[in-house]
């Protein structure tokens, strides 16, 4: 029997939608496949599959390709760590916040920015409601980021500022939308497309309420033209649930080069002699900002 390539677009309870190039195709899963080699999701939304048709319309997954780049944290279980599979086969990890209304929360972007360090996948920064402040400000409030290799977009659902760009930003490409609410999520994404911003469902606030538990990506949904987009659930614990402390200097681009100079080779960069970071902040070539928030999350 003949299978064909998909991509795991949606879990329900057992059962896996699968787009293919021949449409959507429910799929269940080999058995054979359900028993694990290693302590990680079997199937996770963006995986791609090869899927066997069946005469009444449905499908089987009969192989997951190896993933590549994903989003993932290890959960610690009785029996060892076991990988969670947020989202499969990211590309890119798109941070959405406001210029203004609300003001932006950089604390959480950086938390956002390790996440997307952590799982070495390239993250974009949005910057919405750019017609609020003007460009001169956007620029201003986001200028520590560009200088680290971000990717910075200026957006505006008003004037449609940034919204091609951003419309290209994400073709093709497998996404993970993250930010926090009311920044204009729904709003961009109805301006890529029709229909597209009420599709996604926003897990962010009901995962921040529910704390650590964060849960898998359920749904991706096409972009028209090629890519997906998929909601990420919410992180403000995300960042740090399997993170060592020792590790986190790493996942800022801008102290990663410098710790190699500190006196010590256990520094944590906060109070100790020859720390080539602290040198750095007070000589200005760190963000004070930045500094704080590496700080925060390495010391609560
Ligand atoms: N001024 C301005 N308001 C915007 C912009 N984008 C969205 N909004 C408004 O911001 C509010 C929240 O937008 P929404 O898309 O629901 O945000 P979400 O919670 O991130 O999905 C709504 O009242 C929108 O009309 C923008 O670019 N400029
Ligand atoms: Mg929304
Ligand atoms: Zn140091």
């Amino acid at each position: 029997m003949e299978t064909i390539p998909g991509r795991v677009i949606r879990l329900q309870s057992g059962f896996y939608t699968v787009q293919t190039d021949q449409g959507v195709v429910v799929c269940g899963l080999r058995g054979r496949l359900k028993r694990r080699t290693v302590q990680e999701e079997v199937v996770a939304v963006g995986d791609q599959v090869e899927i066997m048709r069946l005469p009444e319309g449905s499908g089987m997954i009969e192989a997951i390709l190896p993933r590549g780049k994903s989003l993932s944290r290890l959960d610690p279980q009785p029996n060892g760590f076991y990988r969670q599979i947020l989202l499969a086969n990211t590309d890119q990890v798109v941070l959405v916040f406001a210029c203004t209304q609300p003001e932006p929360h950089l604390r959480m972007l950086d938390r956002f920015l390790v996440v997307a360090e952590k799982n070495e996948i390239p993250a974009v920064i949005v910057g919405n409601k750019v017609d609020l402040v003007g460009k001169e400000i956007a620029r201003d409030i986001f200028s520590a980021y560009p200088p680290l290799g971000y990717k910075m977009l200026f957006t505006s659902t008003i004037t449609g500022e940034g919204i091609e760009s951003l419309k290209e930003t994400l073709g093709g490409k497998v996404t993970a939308l993250a930010g926090p609410s009311g920044v204009g999520k729904t709003s961009l994404l109805n301006h890529i497309q029709p229909g597209l911003g009420l599709k996604v469902r926003e897990v962010y606030e009901r995962q921040e309420q529910k704390g650590r538990h964060t849960t898998n990506v359920r749904e991706m949904f096409p972009i028209t033209g090629g890519g997906y987009v998929a909601d990420l659930p919410g992180l403000r614990s995300l960042a740090l649930w399997d993170t060592e402390p020792e590790e986190l200097d790493g996942y800022f681009p801008e102290l990663r080069g410098l710790v190699a100079d500190c006196q010590f080779n256990d520094c944590t960069h906060r109070d100790e002699p020859g720390c080539a970071v602290i040198q750095a902040v007070e000589a200005g070539s760190v963000d004070p900002d930045r500094y704080e928030s590496y700080l925060r999350l390495r010391f609560g």
